[in-house]
Protein backbone atom coordinates (compact mmCIF):
# COMPACT_ATOMS: atom_id res chain seq x y z
CA UNK A 1 0.00 0.00 0.00
CA UNK A 2 0.77 3.42 -0.67
CA UNK A 3 1.91 5.63 2.39
CA UNK A 4 0.86 9.26 2.62
CA UNK A 5 4.33 11.48 2.95
CA UNK A 6 4.98 12.08 6.21
CA UNK A 7 4.30 15.56 7.71
CA UNK A 8 6.70 17.00 10.25
CA UNK A 9 4.43 17.63 13.74
CA UNK A 10 5.67 19.16 17.16
CA UNK A 11 4.65 17.50 20.21
CA UNK A 12 4.36 18.63 23.74
CA UNK A 13 4.37 15.65 26.64
CA UNK A 14 3.70 17.11 30.52
CA UNK A 15 3.12 15.54 33.40
CA UNK A 16 2.94 16.54 37.32
CA UNK A 17 1.28 13.28 38.70
CA UNK A 18 2.46 10.28 39.66
CA UNK A 19 5.79 8.93 37.88
CA UNK A 20 6.35 12.02 36.05
CA UNK A 21 9.27 10.76 34.28
CA UNK A 22 7.72 7.44 33.76
CA UNK A 23 5.33 9.01 32.01
CA UNK A 24 7.42 11.30 29.51
CA UNK A 25 9.08 8.19 28.21
CA UNK A 26 6.32 5.61 27.95
CA UNK A 27 4.48 8.57 25.68
CA UNK A 28 7.42 9.22 23.71
CA UNK A 29 7.89 5.08 23.02
CA UNK A 30 3.91 4.91 22.45
CA UNK A 31 4.21 7.51 19.67
CA UNK A 32 7.39 6.14 17.66
CA UNK A 33 5.35 2.53 17.42
CA UNK A 34 1.94 4.81 16.01
CA UNK A 35 1.86 2.78 12.00
CA UNK A 36 4.04 5.60 9.50
CA UNK A 37 5.01 7.14 12.20
CA UNK A 38 8.91 8.09 13.96
CA UNK A 39 10.65 10.39 16.51
CA UNK A 40 13.29 12.68 14.49
CA UNK A 41 14.27 14.81 17.87
CA UNK A 42 13.17 15.27 21.44
CA UNK A 43 14.20 17.79 23.25
CA UNK A 44 15.84 17.90 26.65
CA UNK A 45 13.14 17.31 29.63
CA UNK A 46 12.25 20.54 32.01
CA UNK A 47 11.00 20.90 34.76
CA UNK A 48 8.45 23.86 34.98
CA UNK A 49 6.26 25.73 37.14
CA UNK A 50 2.66 25.36 36.55
CA UNK A 51 0.80 28.07 34.51
CA UNK A 52 -2.54 29.01 33.93
CA UNK A 53 -3.58 27.24 37.22
CA UNK A 54 -0.54 27.65 39.70
CA UNK A 55 -1.88 26.06 42.84
CA UNK A 56 -0.35 22.48 41.38
CA UNK A 57 2.80 20.46 41.66
CA UNK A 58 5.54 21.56 38.92
CA UNK A 59 5.28 19.41 36.05
CA UNK A 60 7.93 17.37 33.72
CA UNK A 61 7.37 19.22 30.01
CA UNK A 62 9.12 17.91 26.84
CA UNK A 63 9.26 18.75 23.13
CA UNK A 64 9.19 16.33 20.36
CA UNK A 65 9.23 16.38 16.46
CA UNK A 66 7.53 13.63 14.85
CA UNK A 67 7.17 12.44 11.40
CA UNK A 68 3.97 10.55 10.50
CA UNK A 69 1.78 9.55 7.48
CA UNK A 70 -0.85 9.92 10.50
CA UNK A 71 -3.83 12.92 9.65
CA UNK A 72 -4.05 15.89 12.25
CA UNK A 73 -7.41 14.40 13.84
CA UNK A 74 -6.03 10.42 13.60
CA UNK A 75 -3.11 11.73 15.86
CA UNK A 76 -5.14 13.83 17.98
CA UNK A 77 -6.97 10.55 18.55
CA UNK A 78 -3.75 8.41 19.47
CA UNK A 79 -2.10 10.76 21.99
CA UNK A 80 -5.58 10.66 23.42
CA UNK A 81 -5.60 6.93 23.81
CA UNK A 82 -2.23 6.91 24.79
CA UNK A 83 -3.10 10.07 27.42
CA UNK A 84 -5.59 7.28 28.91
CA UNK A 85 -3.95 4.29 29.16
CA UNK A 86 -1.73 6.15 31.16
CA UNK A 87 -3.95 7.23 33.92
CA UNK A 88 -5.11 10.15 32.67
CA UNK A 89 -8.27 11.06 33.98
CA UNK A 90 -10.50 14.58 32.42
CA UNK A 91 -10.76 17.32 35.44
CA UNK A 92 -9.89 20.72 35.87
CA UNK A 93 -9.30 22.74 32.78
CA UNK A 94 -4.98 23.44 33.04
CA UNK A 95 -5.40 21.13 36.10
CA UNK A 96 -2.94 18.24 37.69
CA UNK A 97 -2.55 15.49 34.81
CA UNK A 98 -0.67 11.79 34.53
CA UNK A 99 0.06 13.00 30.76
CA UNK A 100 -0.39 15.28 28.22
CA UNK A 101 0.13 15.48 24.77
CA UNK A 102 -0.82 18.27 22.38
CA UNK A 103 -0.16 18.81 18.97
CA UNK A 104 1.55 22.08 18.77
CA UNK A 105 2.18 22.85 15.42
CA UNK A 106 1.45 20.33 12.39
CA UNK A 107 3.38 20.44 8.44
CA UNK A 108 1.44 23.30 6.14
CA UNK A 109 -1.78 22.77 8.66
CA UNK A 110 -3.50 25.44 9.93
CA UNK A 111 -7.37 24.70 12.19
CA UNK A 112 -9.53 26.24 14.15
CA UNK A 113 -11.92 23.54 15.56
CA UNK A 114 -12.99 23.16 19.01
CA UNK A 115 -10.72 19.89 19.75
CA UNK A 116 -8.22 21.12 17.76
CA UNK A 117 -6.94 24.36 17.33
CA UNK A 118 -3.50 24.27 14.97
CA UNK A 119 -0.84 26.29 15.57
CA UNK A 120 -1.73 25.51 19.63
CA UNK A 121 -3.19 28.93 20.75
CA UNK A 122 -1.35 29.26 23.90
CA UNK A 123 1.85 28.28 23.04
CA UNK A 124 3.64 31.19 22.39
CA UNK A 125 2.60 32.61 25.70
CA UNK A 126 4.29 29.20 27.26
CA UNK A 127 7.67 28.83 28.75
CA UNK A 128 7.79 25.44 29.40
CA UNK A 129 6.32 24.78 25.50
CA UNK A 130 8.47 27.31 23.81
CA UNK A 131 12.29 26.70 25.53
CA UNK A 132 12.09 22.66 24.84
CA UNK A 133 11.19 23.62 21.49
CA UNK A 134 13.56 26.30 20.70
CA UNK A 135 16.25 23.66 21.11
CA UNK A 136 14.72 21.36 18.05
CA UNK A 137 13.48 24.10 15.97
CA UNK A 138 15.86 23.17 13.54
CA UNK A 139 13.31 20.33 12.77
CA UNK A 140 10.69 22.38 11.55
CA UNK A 141 9.03 22.06 7.89
CA UNK A 142 6.26 23.96 6.70
CA UNK A 143 5.93 25.54 10.11
CA UNK A 144 5.38 29.44 10.91
CA UNK A 145 7.88 31.46 10.61
CA UNK A 146 8.82 32.61 14.50
CA UNK A 147 11.77 33.43 16.33
CA UNK A 148 11.15 30.46 18.53
CA UNK A 149 14.51 31.29 20.35
CA UNK A 150 13.30 35.00 21.31
CA UNK A 151 9.99 34.00 22.40
CA UNK A 152 11.31 31.75 24.71
CA UNK A 153 14.03 33.62 25.94
CA UNK A 154 10.95 36.48 27.04
CA UNK A 155 8.81 33.77 28.04
CA UNK A 156 11.44 31.98 30.30
CA UNK A 157 11.82 35.33 32.06
CA UNK A 158 9.21 35.20 34.18
CA UNK A 159 7.92 31.51 34.50
CA UNK A 160 10.59 29.24 36.07
CA UNK A 161 11.78 26.66 33.39
CA UNK A 162 15.00 24.46 34.49
CA UNK A 163 16.74 22.26 32.99
CA UNK A 164 15.63 18.71 34.63
CA UNK A 165 18.34 16.08 35.07
CA UNK A 166 17.58 12.69 34.20
CA UNK A 167 18.74 9.41 36.60
CA UNK A 168 20.81 7.12 35.11
CA UNK A 169 18.78 4.30 33.90
N1 LIG B 1 -0.12 22.26 31.22
C1 LIG B 1 -1.28 22.85 31.43
C2 LIG B 1 -1.44 23.93 32.39
N2 LIG B 1 -0.24 24.38 32.98
N3 LIG B 1 2.07 24.28 33.32
C3 LIG B 1 3.25 23.71 33.05
N4 LIG B 1 4.34 24.18 33.63
N5 LIG B 1 3.37 22.66 32.19
C4 LIG B 1 2.28 22.13 31.57
O1 LIG B 1 2.41 21.16 30.78
C5 LIG B 1 1.01 22.71 31.83
C6 LIG B 1 0.95 23.80 32.72
C7 LIG B 1 -2.48 22.42 30.71
O2 LIG B 1 -2.24 21.47 29.78
MG1 LIG C 1 -1.86 21.01 27.64
MG1 LIG D 1 -3.95 18.54 26.35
Amino acid sequence: MNELPRSRVFVSLGANLGDRLGALVAAREALATLPATNVVAASRIFETAPQDHEKQPSFLNQVLCLETGLRPHDLLAEGQRIEGEHGRRRGLRFGPRSLDIDILLFQDVEAEEPELMLPHPRMLRRAFVLVPLAEIWGCARGMPDLDVAAFAQAAARDQAVRLYDVPEA
